[in-house]
């Protein structure tokens, strides 16, 4: 039943080594294909020029759909989306995802854009395909913004559905060749959703402005039932949650374990999680998670600094980071520790707190690692106001979202030497402890030559807290110039 007509979904390139099934191309794609549209998803991480490719796709599409995250995925959403209006001008472009759902207005008046679908995409999405192929216009529909002879126009609002009903996606995961990207990473994994929301409301974060602060959960058997379907249907070896919050209804995470134990399912599996729901686990607990497969817990650690902690009304503290890792250690789970260097208000005693927690991290579990990234503020999060008073300037078009990122986007309160002094830190924190993320390139014999090198240095550095004349770190960099294969990961 694929004689609807054909939709284009395109996930463009998000600037870093991972590659992974584009898990949101997915959910859209299940209903559509249930409701008899052939779909074809185009995902750039795996494509040599994307704009070819999905321009090879364009004849006789009904409209090409394109998922964005803030950054630097609209770069090549701007070139796809531009190179398929000027194919077929009558096909809309339809913008969906975290991006156009915070800032839909200035979304829509890209040239190129006709649409913009807010928040949960499935339904709309739907719906608009639906119309179009009746040859009824992309006019009109819940929960979306479109143009009409240049004119932006906003449809009645969509309230969010529970996941346990919207239409399966399954479906979607079918669509997508599991080999191509088993054999670009080695491994055979992707991910699922098995909540969204979250009820917290930590300064920097930009989760509510599209979800809201309720819990929209899957029922445990459900989930259990997917993943036995993704395991033994599609050989998954290793499966991520988006969940933001895995264990927040605790009775449920230990449903899900039980329920792949008792059916014997065997996958790895990692979530996302924040360090005092996981030391509330008991070690019995862990244990259980363990068993059931879970490997690998990120967490939101943020800062070493209880007082930066509750400068972004964390409600979490140092201590709960270091009890999450006493549990992860006990039970055998590997753990990720995010942080944010440069938050407004943090002082080099933070900094240098911070500095100390990850090396006491390392210290502690020899199966945990520590990423750092400098503070990016996002529209929508309740720090987005205060950092436009502090100087930021935000973005007036689509195209200026390009270059905002951490890596390219210096913030006001870190102009000048600052910046260059945290950028060295996390540098140092890269040579002196270094760690490869899933489905990344392991790096080459002369990389491990430079860290060993590098590495007794810049662990020295960071214990004394000393960053002048970073002599070792210049000649470094020089020489990655020169060879790229040495570059440690830079995380964006
Ligand atoms: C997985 C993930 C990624 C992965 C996605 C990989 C993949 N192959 O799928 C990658 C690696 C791309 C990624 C990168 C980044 N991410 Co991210 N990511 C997530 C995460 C954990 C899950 C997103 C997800 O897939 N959810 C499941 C799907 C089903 O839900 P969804 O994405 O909301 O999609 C629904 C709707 O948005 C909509 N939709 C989405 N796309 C489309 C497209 C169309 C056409 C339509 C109609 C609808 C539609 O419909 C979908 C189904 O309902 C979220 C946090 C979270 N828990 O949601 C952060 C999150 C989205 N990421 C975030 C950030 C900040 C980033 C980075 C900037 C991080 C960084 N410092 O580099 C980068 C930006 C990208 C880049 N570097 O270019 C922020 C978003 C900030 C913002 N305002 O945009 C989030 C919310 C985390 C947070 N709480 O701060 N991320
Ligand atoms: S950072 Fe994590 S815990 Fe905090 S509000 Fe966002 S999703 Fe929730």
């Amino acid at each position: 039943m694929a004689g609807k007509g054909k939709i284009v979904l395109f996930f463009p390139s998000y600037a870093t080594e991972e590659v992974a099934p584009p898990i949101a191309l997915i959910s859209i794609a299940g209903p559509l294909l249930s409701a008899g549209f052939q779909v074809v998803i185009v995902d750039s991480s795996l494509s040599a020029d994307p704009v070819a490719e999905v321009l090879s796709h364009a004849d006789g599409a009904l409209c090409l759909g394109i998922s964005i995250i803030t950054g630097p995925m609209i770069r090549e959403a701007v070139a796809v989306g531009s190179a398929w209006k000027a194919r077929r001008p009558d096909a809309p472009v339809v913008l969906g995802g975290w991006h156009p759902s915070i800032l839909p207005e200035q979304s829509l008046a890209a040239s190129f854009v006709d649409l913009v679908i807010l928040r949960q995409g499935e339904l709309a999405m739907l719906e608009l395909c639906q119309q179009l192929a009746r040859g009824e216009g992309h006019q009109g529909i819940a929960g979306t913004l479109w143009k009409e002879q240049g004119a932006p126009h906003r449809g009645a609002s969509r309230p969010h559905m529970a996941l346990a009903e919207l239409p399966d996606r399954m479906p979607g995961y079918e669509l997508v060749d599991q080999d191509l990207y088993a054999r670009r990473t080695r491994l055979r994994w992707t991910m699922y959703t098995a909540s969204h929301g979250c009820p917290f409301d930590c300064a920097y974060c930009s989760n509510a402005s599209v979800y809201g602060r309720k819990l929209d959960l899957m029922p445990p058997e459900r989930v259990v039932s997917d993943i036995t379907h993704l395991v033994r249907r599609q050989g998954i070896e290793l499966l991520g949650f988006t969940d933001d919050i895995f264990f927040c209804f605790r009775p449920r995470t230990f449903e899900i374990a039980e329920g792949l134990l008792s059916r014997g399912v065997k996958v790895d599996w990692y979530i996302q999680d924040r360090a005092d729901s996981v030391a509330r686990l008991s070690v019995e607990e862990a244990k259980l998670l363990r068993r059931s497969g879970l490997v690998r817990v990120h967490f939101g650690a943020e800062s070493g600094s209880d007082d930066v902690l509750r400068s972004i009304d964390k409600r979490s503290s140092v201590e709960r980071t270091l009890e999450a890792v006493d549990r992860c250690k006990a039970a055998g789970i590997r753990a990720s520790f995010g942080f944010i260097f440069g938050l407004p208000g943090e002082t080099d005693q933070d900094l240098r707190a911070t500095v100390n927690l990850i090396s006491r991290i390392y210290q502690r579990y020899d199966r945990a690692d520590c990423h750092t990234n400098i503070f990016t503020p996002y529209p929508g999060s309740p720090l987005w106001p205060t950092s436009v008073e502090l100087g930021v300037q935000p973005p007036q078009t689509l195209e200026e979202w390009i270059e905002y990122f951490p890596r390219v986007t210096v913030l006001p309160w870190l102009a000048g030497a600052k910046h260059r002094r945290l950028q060295d830190i996390r540098q140092y924190l890269r040579l002196g402890y270094p760690n490869v993320r899933v489905g990344e390139d392991q790096g080459s014999r002369r990389h491990r030559l430079a860290l060993r090198t590098l590495g007794p240095s810049a662990r020295w550095r960071l214990r004394e807290h000393r960053y002048d004349l970073p002599l070792e770190l210049r000649a470094y960099e020089a020489a990655q110039k020169v060879k790229p294969s040495l570059a440690v990961y830079e995380r964006l």
